[in-house]
This record gives C-alpha cells, structure tokens and sequence, in this order.
C-alpha cells in the first residue's frame, strides 16, 4: 500500500517525465505551489541543464528552485511557456479545480494562464464527483474583507477568514464553506466580479488541461 506521499511523489514524477521531451535550452517552466509541486520541483531541477529557467507560482516555491539552481524569472520578463505545472486541493472529471489551499491561488491562476498547458499533478484523494467539500479560498483586499464575506453569504457559504495569514501579494484569505459547486465556470465568474476580490480559488474557466493522478496502481492520465 502506497502512503500518500509516495503517491504525491509518483504523480511529480509523471510530470517530470511529462515535460521531459518540452525541454530545450529557451524553454521557461511554470511552476506551481504546494507539497507536491515541491516534489515536482526537486525532480525538474535534477534536469536544469537542458532548460533556461522557471517562473513559480510563490514566493515558497521561487525559493526552493533556487536554493536547486534553477533559474527564476520574473512573469514580466517571460512571454510564453509550454506547461504550468501544479497542484490542487480539489479537482473533477471535467479538469475544474479547486486551488489555494496554500494560499497563492492569485499567482498560480496568473501563471497558468501565460502557460500554454497546464498539467495537474495530484492523488487520488484529489478527485471529487462534484467539486466544494473542500472550502473555496478567494483572495480579498483586506479592506472589502467585510464587504466581501457578505456577497458570498448570499451565494450560499459560509466564508472564514485564514486568521494570521497574508498572502504574497498582501492581501487576506477568505475560505468558503457550504458552497454548492453545480456550474463551476458561473460561479467562478460571480466570485471574481464581487468587487475587493483579487480571485477566487476555482479554476473552471480554464480548467486543467491534463490531469496526472497517481492511484495504488499506478498513475493515470485524465483528460
Ligand atoms: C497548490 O497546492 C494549491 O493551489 C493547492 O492549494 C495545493 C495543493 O497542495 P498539495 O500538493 O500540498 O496537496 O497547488
């Protein structure tokens, strides 16, 4: 029986694996967030010689790549890359994911719309039927903090506030509870247009392109 973080291991080796053949000495990779973006990021740096570079997804994850000796650029300075690499906290047969529970689902929705692919690297425990068991993080200006909890109220959740934490970007998390996750992309529009929301942690619009999902018995691709 594999433990989980033997499955999160297998899944970032399948996407080290993945991208190998994407490599080239001009090739920027995006990088993403978490513990098992964190595993991709220790087998992609086993390769920085046969490409120029990263643009991550966090401040944790700039660090880490460059404490391995891979080059990070700044998003500004880049203007394509061929993968986003990443993790989530939730994800459905349809590629929509449920992402922040780290706390930089601004950069990583930022990143990977730059990227031309965006490959999921999860375990099982990831696939959900119907996405919202886990609370939906979005991103707030700390001052619409109060503004915001009520919009989303009357969408139906129940929002918290991630107490002591600031994200990258200085700003605050609200996790939402009780969510009813029917239509993804609607909701994800809603979310996002309540002004004082710098995101919100559901990535339907553009969902996932590939899906890496180590099982017990190996790793299966969802598409
Ligand atoms: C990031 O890391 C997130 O968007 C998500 O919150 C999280 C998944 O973390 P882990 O790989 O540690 O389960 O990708």
């Amino acid at each position: 029986m594999l433990t989980q973080q033997e499955l999160k291991q297998n899944a970032a080796q399948a996407a080290v694996d993945y991208i190998l053949p994407m490599l080239r000495t001009d090739v920027i990779v995006g990088v993403g967030t978490g513990s098992t973006a964190d595993l991709f990021i220790d087998g992609l740096a086993m390769h920085k010689e046969r490409f120029r570079g990263a643009v991550s997804s966090s401040d944790r994850s700039s660090a880490r790549l460059s404490a391995l000796g891979v080059r990070v650029f700044d998003l500004n300075d880049v203007q394509t890359m061929p993968v986003y690499v990443d993790g989530a906290d939730e994800i459905d047969a349809g590629l929509h994911m449920i992402k922040g529970g780290g706390g930089a689902l601004t950069r990583e929705k930022i990143v990977a719309s730059v990227a031309e692919r965006f490959v999921c690297i999860v375990d099982e425990s990831k696939l959900v039927q119907k996405l919202g068991r886990f609370p939906l993080p979005v991103e707030v200006i700390p001052m619409a903090r109060a503004a915001v909890a009520r919009e989303l109220v009357r969408l139906g959740g129940q929002p918290v506030l991630r107490e002591g934490f600031v994200t990258d970007n200085g700003c605050e998390i609200l996790d939402v509870a009780g969510l009813a996750i029917a239509q993804p992309e609607q909701l994800e529009a809603a979310i996002n247009n309540i002004p004082g929301v710098v995101t919100c942690g559901l990535f339907a619009i553009a969902g996932a392109d590939i899906a890496l999902m180590s099982t017990q018995d190996g790793v299966r691709e969802l598409r």
